[in-house]
């Protein structure tokens, strides 16, 4: 670490213009006490942690390795979807999913905001790169930042530090990402232990390819690589530039003659991306391996298929509902440490624990609000977004090619949500406009991953709502070109699952998790030729027999009960998709129309 006393930057370790502007510029306007250059090093990760313990913002964990609990102030526990905007210059290109407010102004805002704003804190300058340094187009980004717990955080999520900030050499471009916790210092004044401001912005200026974020401390609000940079920002560049930017696992699945498959998925936020990226198969022979559980950058290779790439370097899972039985490599990947815990619980011997790791809880825990917890205790020990912030290299079955720059060629994109009802369990797409329509009407039910109601049906297309980095209709028409430039024997194929269908009862129609290895069976012998389907109005689905149930004890009813389509259910879906196009006017590809007008033929 080279620390460098404002406002000059004479020691600053790089020559790069732009990035010394930049800093400077950003010095001057939130006058911190020092900068600090992050290197990446060990050193630094134990100086950082130690001051983070003497803050009171993490506990060390006595029970894992360099591991620790963060306790966040309670409202700052999610993504802040209200709080979110595309400044883009046109408020047409931000479309109607996106909040939107001139760039111009909302610079004006936030100038204000960031002025004096890192008064008695420390500047800390993150060079950072998505993907391996390696690529040929190595995608860096340098975040500022006034929060020690967002660059002990980056250093798990991405690839930080000296080597990377050498590889920007003098004037590689990078994308500028701006953050402050907006808690400024009085002289003499004693901080908390989460900082962070009851106003937030969470910006992305696409034109300028640039990031501002205030206020919070928070993973998809404050580290800024991820949703910020992977997915806004990222998915202008693609639209730009004929790539694709998108929320889903990657993972390699072997068959039992030891054939080889890459999938991707879409899933919106905590519904179970990376339980499936790192899924164990219950049926004999198969293999899945994890090449990344978030985002996937995915672009044509010289054969014509396309080729996906994790940017990630860690894993920032949900905490409840992973444990030993739902997701082992998960747990065996957070048991070797190295990693930040937020908001899940204490155990009395210094370890962590949340809802759903065993089936008996702890007696006694320190819940995540620092409150005596007993089983007995009326609210759960650990906030429902809790989460778990893990190096990807300590997945036990993450597979060696997942920092290839080349990425792995793409067989099978799926697209997934939480419904009780009317999406079957598997349905495969006749074609790829097909699968775009699939993708640009997926729906599901909310969840804690963001601040608001939970439980609540809506549209939320190719699991992108909250990271579509512009008009959502154009990022339709760019999937649906993304098709057409392709040669269509080599493009993905489509298809569409629902892990969360539930019976008359309420009670699921799928055993989920491992037995999801089933539907991935199929779904590989589709590609094969070998799997039997029956065509639907809204795509194929499998045969009751094409399902590999064996030994899962389900009923024949069972199984078509979680395959069944069913014309009413669906025949109530179709005004509310008309009404979710409708938003998009002229920006909605007419193929989208030309899809829903079959599915309402068909349906007919
Ligand atoms: O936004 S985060 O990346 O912090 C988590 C999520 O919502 O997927
Ligand atoms: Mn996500």
């Amino acid at each position: 670490m080279t620390s460098v006393a404002t406002p000059g930057l004479e020691n600053a370790p790089t020559t790069h213009a732009r990035l010394l502007a930049w800093v400077a510029e950003m010095v001057e306007l939130t006058t911190p006490d020092r900068v600090v250059w992050v290197d990446g090093s060990d050193e630094e990760y134990t100086r950082l942690t130690d001051q983070l313990v003497e803050a009171g913002t993490f506990t060390r964990l006595e029970a894992k390795p360099h591991s620790f609990l963060a306790q966040s102030d309670p409202s700052d526990v999610a993504r802040v979807e209200d709080r979110t905007f595309i400044c883009s210059v046109d408020e047409a290109d931000a479309g109607p999913t996106n909040n939107w407010m001139e760039p111009a102004e909302m610079k004006a805002v936030m100038t204000e905001l960031y002025r004096g704003c890192m008064r008695g804190r420390t500047m800390y300058v993150i060079p950072f790169c998505m993907g391996p340094i390696e690529a040929e187009s190595p995608m860096f980004g340098v975040e500022i930042t006034d929060s020690e717990y967002v660059v002990v955080s980056m250093r798990v999520m991405a690839r930080i530090g000296t080597k990377a900030l050498e590889a920007m050499g003098t004037d590689r471009p990078f994308v500028p990402a701006m953050h402050s916790l907006g808690a400024p210092l009085e002289p003499g004044q004693a901080d908390v232990p989460w900082p962070c401001s009851s106003t937030k912005y969470i910006v992305q200026f696409p034109e300028e390819r640039m990031i501002w974020s205030y206020g919070s401390g928070y993973g998809g609000n404050a580290l800024l690589g991820k949703k910020c940079y992977s997915l806004r920002i990222a998915s202008v560049m693609a639209r730009d530039e004929g790539w694709l930017a998108e929320h889903m696992l990657i993972l390699k699945l072997t068959n039992p003659e030891g054939k080889v498959h890459y999938i991707a998925a879409a899933f919106p936020s905590a519904c179970g991306k990376t339980n499936l990226a790192m899924l164990e198969p219950t049926i004999p022979g198969w293999k899945v391996e994890t090449l990344g559980d978030d985002i996937a950058w995915m672009r044509f290779g010289e054969d014509g298929r396309l080729y996906a790439l994790n940017p990630e370097f860690g894993l920032f899972g949900v905490a409840p509902g992973t444990g030993w039985d739902t997701n082992p490599n998960a747990m065996r990947a957070i048991d070797q440490g190295n990693s930040v815990f937020t908001n899940v619980a204490l155990t009395d011997d210094g370890d962590v624990w949340w809802e759903g790791m065993t089936e008996q809880p702890p007696a006694h825990l320190t819940d995540w609000k620092g409150r005596d917890w007993t089983p007995d205790s009326d609210e759960p020990s650990s906030h429902p977004n809790s989460r778990f912030c893990t190096p990807i290299t300590q997945c036990p079955i993450l597979a060696p090619e997942y920092d290839d720059p080349k990425g792995v060629p793409i067989s099978a994109i799926l697209f997934g949500g939480r419904r009780k009802t009317t999406i079957p369990l598997v349905t495969q797409a006749r074609d790829w406009n097909h699968g775009v329509f699939m993708g640009a009407t997926l729906s599901s039910e909310t969840t804690a991953a963001a601040t608001g109601a939970v439980g609540v049906v809506r549209r939320d297309p190719f699991a992108m709502l909250p990271f579509i980095g512009y008009n959502a209709g154009d990022y339709f028409n760019h999937w649906v070109e993304t098709g057409k430039s392709a040669d269509a024997t080599k493009l993905p194929s489509i298809f569409y699952v629902n892990w969360f269908r539930r019976d008359a009862d309420g009670g699921f129609l799928w055993p989920g998790f491992g037995e999801n290895s089933r539907v991935l069976k199929w779904v590989v012998e589709r590609l094969e030729g070998t799997a039997a389907a029956v065509e639907t109005p809204v795509g194929h689905v499998p045969t009751v027999d094409a399902l590999d149930v064996e030994g899962l004890g389900m009923t024949r009813e069972q199984v078509e009960a979680a395959l069944a389509v069913q014309p009413e259910e669906w025949r109530a879906e179709v005004p509310q998709i008309t009404e979710w196009f409708d938003k998009f006017g002229d920006k909605l590809p007419t193929t989208m129309w030309d899809e829903l007008e079959i599915l309402k033929s068909r349906l007919a």
